[in-house]
């Protein structure tokens, strides 16, 4: 089988990884898989996923691991993810982690490379605040949520890649931590 680029972009909330998980569809040819894009096109929608993960995600919780994981099963059986993709918000759960791990297995796909981007809390909110989309999960109380939710549920989840995980510093212009990303996944283009 030639080489699959099968990527994870990790990191707390504003760190920059919808930022970069754009800049590896460029530089890889594979599509992004954003879970938090995902189900806010669901919201917008009026889906039956999107009724249920509304005020979930206003509120900053978690949508319910099943939910995610179905999703994230289907995405990753389409055609254009046949070289490879760029997860970015998933797993954000240690059922989330052991599931990927089922799926690639069974899809017959390599493991993933994990990239985990490193940022202080400060930074983070002052990032969130001034991105102005008008996110309903943008406000001080959602964010001081999402942080907890990162430090007690996420986080953990680098455990579970530890003999892999690549730590970044996440601060920089976009550039040059795209540079970083790039050298920590071994600039195999
Ligand atoms: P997400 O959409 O994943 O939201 P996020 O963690 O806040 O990341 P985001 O992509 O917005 O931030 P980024 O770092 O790219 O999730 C939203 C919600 O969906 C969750 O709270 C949850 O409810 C639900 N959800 C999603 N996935 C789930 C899952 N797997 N399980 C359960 N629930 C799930 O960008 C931040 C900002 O920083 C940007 O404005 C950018 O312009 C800026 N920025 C980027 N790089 C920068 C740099 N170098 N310097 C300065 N600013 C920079």
């Amino acid at each position: 089988m030639s080489e699959q680029h099968n990527l994870i972009l990790m990191g707390p909330p504003g760190s920059g990884k919808g930022t970069q998980a754009k800049r590896l569809v460029e530089q890889f040819g594979i599509p992004q898989i954003s879970t938090g894009d995902i189900l806010r096109e669901a919201v917008a929608s009026g889906s039956e996923i999107g009724k249920r993960a509304k005020a979930i995600m206003d509120r900053g919780d978690l949508v319910p691991d099943e939910v995610v994981i179905e999703i994230v099963r289907q995405r990753l059986a389409r055609p254009d993810c046949k070289k490879g993709f760029v997860l970015d918000g998933f797993p954000r759960t240690q059922a989330q982690a052991r599931s990927l791990d089922e799926i690639l297995r069974e899809q017959g796909r390599e493991p993933a490379r994990v990239v985990a981007l490193v940022v202080a809390d400060d930074e983070l909110r002052r990032r969130i605040l001034a991105r102005g989309e008008g996110r309903a999960d943008d406000n001080e109380t959602a964010i001081a949520k999402r942080l907890d939710v990162y430090r007690r549920d996420t986080e953990p989840v680098l455990a579970h890649y530890a003999a892999s995980v690549r730590r970044i510093d996440g601060i920089g212009t976009m550039d040059e931590i795209t540079d970083r990303v790039i050298r920590a996944l071994g600039a195999r283009a």
